[in-house]
């Protein structure tokens, strides 16, 4: 029962009927599906499958698009269940994310910001296609221990060397740890860029900015 709506889930986003997308994960939360499984077992499985028939020839732009508003529907009932469910008592430490310049994607990055956000980090979300300098200037006036910079192309992670290059021109990069990601982005990228860690999906950001600040 819980499997097949998993998979009706991912036939959805797959399908581009993102209303069938959202009221099969309400179902799927009253059915007590963990909101982490019906994440990832249905919504990015889907977003997977649509990427790779966009590499195939087989899917066009407007396919991504309906695909990421499925699953952007879904994450506004799943991130209040996120957060809930976590017993959070005081901020671990605070966290300014973004998706670099020229890049659009946003819906890894805010899972990201979501997990970290639910595991008790204050998170400041400057969203997608964001300049060095706003980096530069949210760091210096939030404070901030932690920045995270996702990229989800091959030709915009160099964007995550550039935002590192600048926190050194400004004096900060002692005061700020960074953890980037995004699907192109890899351990050996985060070793030759600078970066202090690479982490590999939202959970595993959640275990790098723990350690990180340790
Ligand atoms: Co685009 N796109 N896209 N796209 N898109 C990809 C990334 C692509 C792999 C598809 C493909 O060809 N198979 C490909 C990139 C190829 C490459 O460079 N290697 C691609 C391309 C080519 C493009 C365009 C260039 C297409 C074009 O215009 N011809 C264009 C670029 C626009 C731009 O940014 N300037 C484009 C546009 C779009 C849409 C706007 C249509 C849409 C995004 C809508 C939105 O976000 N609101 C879109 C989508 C939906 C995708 C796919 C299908 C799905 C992305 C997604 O949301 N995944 C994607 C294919 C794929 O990834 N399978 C694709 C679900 C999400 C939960 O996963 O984002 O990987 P992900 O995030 C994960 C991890 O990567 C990691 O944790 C997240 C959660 O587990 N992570 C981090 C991410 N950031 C992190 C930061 C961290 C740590 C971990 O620390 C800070």
């Amino acid at each position: 029962m819980s499997e097949d709506l998993l998979a009706r889930i991912t036939e959805s986003i797959v399908g581009g009927e993102p209303e069938s997308v959202v009221a099969l994960t309400r179902k799927a939360l009253e059915s007590g599906l963990q909101p982490l499984e019906i994440i990832n077992q249905g919504l990015v499985a889907g977003m997977n499958i649509a990427g790779e028939r966009f590499t195939r020839g087989e899917f066009f732009l407007p396919h991504l698009l309906i695909a990421a508003k499925g699953m952007q529907g879904a994450m506004e009932l799943l991130e209040p269940e996120l957060g809930a469910r976590q017993q959070v008592h005081e901020a671990v430490g605070t966290v300014v994310i973004g998706t670099v310049l020229g890049d659009i994607h946003e819906i890894g990055k805010s899972l990201v910001g979501t997990m970290l956000s639910a595991n008790g980090f204050k998170v400041y979300d400057l969203g997608v296609d964001v300049p060095k300098e706003d980096f530069v200037a949210r760091v210096k006036e939030t404070g901030a221990d932690l920045l995270g910079l996702s990229a989800l192309l091959t030709t915009t992670m160099i964007g995550q060397r550039e935002v590192i290059e600048a926190i050194v021109q400004a004096g900060i990069r002692d005061q700020v740890k960074v953890i980037v990601g995004g699907a192109p982005v890899s351990q050996a990228w985060a070793d030759e860029i600078g970066a202090d860690a690479y982490a590999a999906n939202a959970m595993d950001a959640v275990e790098v900015a723990r350690r990180v600040l340790m």
